[in-house]
């Protein structure tokens, strides 16, 4: 039986990747970081399952990352825990720092003191925002970086230390350059779920309105389900590599609002441009989708688009499992069912 440690296994990534790896029979060991409110409900009916294991942890406590470490031995680890919104970094970019760049060199450090190099492989989430201010489209792992926020630059570090190790060390380690994936279980603030969320309450009568900023960004978006594979597969090659993946088509922030709004039986006709651009309903003729400048990041990385003929050839992933139009319609009808119970909730009172 082979085990895995996750690093922010209570994320969107880290359950479904815990879900993935239990299901193959490893020994799974997820740090969490200790909040006042439980956050664990992506993992929760994972908690009783003999072969999980939660540790307390945090990706500033280095000594803490080196006594977890040490107390599983782990075959693998998946460094998925972050301050992972791009907005947010403006915000904390000292933080952000050192969760995600100087996160990273705690847990390879770790590694190597522990004498653990050259039995545990691991898995860095790196990411498409690495491309940013794009040099080309689409982007592949030849493509030039060019970081443009404070959660790119951090995550920059993370990429070069890892390559690093690899050479210095001869650590089996990866970067997988993941564009951006969504689900079911995408924090509330990232757009798409944003979207679907007011979609659904928008339809369901409990909210007037959806305030976004961007609407022209373009993104390339897969499904989260199918992304962890990738992360268990790059870890199983012969040689530690690196790896772009991601769907090869893409949609702007506009898009993405029409469908999720279809889904939910309302058409979106689009009238205006920049921050006077509106969302109206064709049925009544009512404002459903405004822009709001609150949103608007100081840089913004607007046209991601990734080539993932590397993962596919290499790994033999099928980027194209979940279509962008059933990511969409399964996190709509997801998000409307919770609007209905909502609104059956208070209906109660
Ligand atoms: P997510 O849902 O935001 O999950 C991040 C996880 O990291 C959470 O479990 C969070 O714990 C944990 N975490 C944050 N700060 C921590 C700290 N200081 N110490 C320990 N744990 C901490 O992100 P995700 O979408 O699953 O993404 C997983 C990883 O892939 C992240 O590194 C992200 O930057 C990267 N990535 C994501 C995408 C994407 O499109 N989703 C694309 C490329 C790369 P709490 O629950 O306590 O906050
Ligand atoms: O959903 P987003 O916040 O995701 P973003 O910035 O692309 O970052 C996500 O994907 C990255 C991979 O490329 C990950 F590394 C990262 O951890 C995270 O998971 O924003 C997508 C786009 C941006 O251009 C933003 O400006 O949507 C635009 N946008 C327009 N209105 C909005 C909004 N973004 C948010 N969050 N909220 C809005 O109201």
């Amino acid at each position: 039986m082979k085990t895995a440690l996750i690093t922010g296994v209570s994320g969107q990534d880290g359950s479904y990747l815990a879900e993935l790896l239990l299901d193959k029979g490893y020994d799974v060991h997820g740090l969490v970081r200790r909040t006042s409110v439980d956050r664990k409900e992506h993992i929760e009916h994972l908690l009783d399952r003999e072969c999980f294991h939660i540790h307390y942890g945090d990706m500033m406590d280095p000594l803490g990352l080196v006594d977890v470490i040490h107390s599983i031995e782990p075959d693998e680890i998946y460094n998925l825990a972050a301050q992972s919104h791009v907005a947010v970094s403006f915000s904390v970019p000292e933080y952000t720092a050192q969760t995600d760049a100087l996160g990273t060199l705690r847990i390879l450090e770790a590694v190597r003191i522990l004498g653990l190099e050259k039995r545990c492989r691991i898995y860095q989430a790196s990411t498409s925002e690495l491309f940013g201010k794009v040099e080309e489209v689409p982007q592949s792992e030849r493509t030039p970086f060019h970081p443009y926020s404070p959660y790119a630059v951090a995550k920059q570090y993370g990429y070069w230390i890892v390559r690093e190790y690899r050479e210095a060390y001869g650590m089996f380690a990866c970067n997988g350059i993941l564009f951006n994936h969504e689900s079911e279980r995408r924090g509330e603030s990232f757009v798409t779920r944003k979207i679907t969320l007011a979609a659904g309450r928008i339809a369901c009568g409990l909210q007037e309105k959806l305030y976004l900023g961007n609407l022209d960004s373009r993104r390339d978006w897969g499904y989260a389900k199918d992304y962890v594979e990738c992360m268990w597969l790059m870890l199983q090659q012969n040689e530690p590599d690196d790896f772009v993946i991601a769907t090869g088509v893409q949609h702007t922030v506009r898009e993405f609002t029409q469908l999720a709004f279809h889904c939910n039986g309302i058409e979106l006709d689009w009238q205006g441009s920049g921050q006077d651009e509106k969302g109206i309903d064709r049925a009544s003729g009512k404002v459903l989708v405004e822009v709001s400048p609150a949103f608007y990041r100081p840089t913004d990385v607007v046209d991601l688009l990734g080539d993932p003929t590397k993962a596919k050839t290499k790994l033999g992933w099928n980027p194209q499992h979940t279509t962008y139009e059933r990511l969409v319609e399964l996190m709509a009808v997801h998000d409307r069912k919770l609007a209905e119970r909502e609104r059956i909730l208070l209906k109660q009172g």
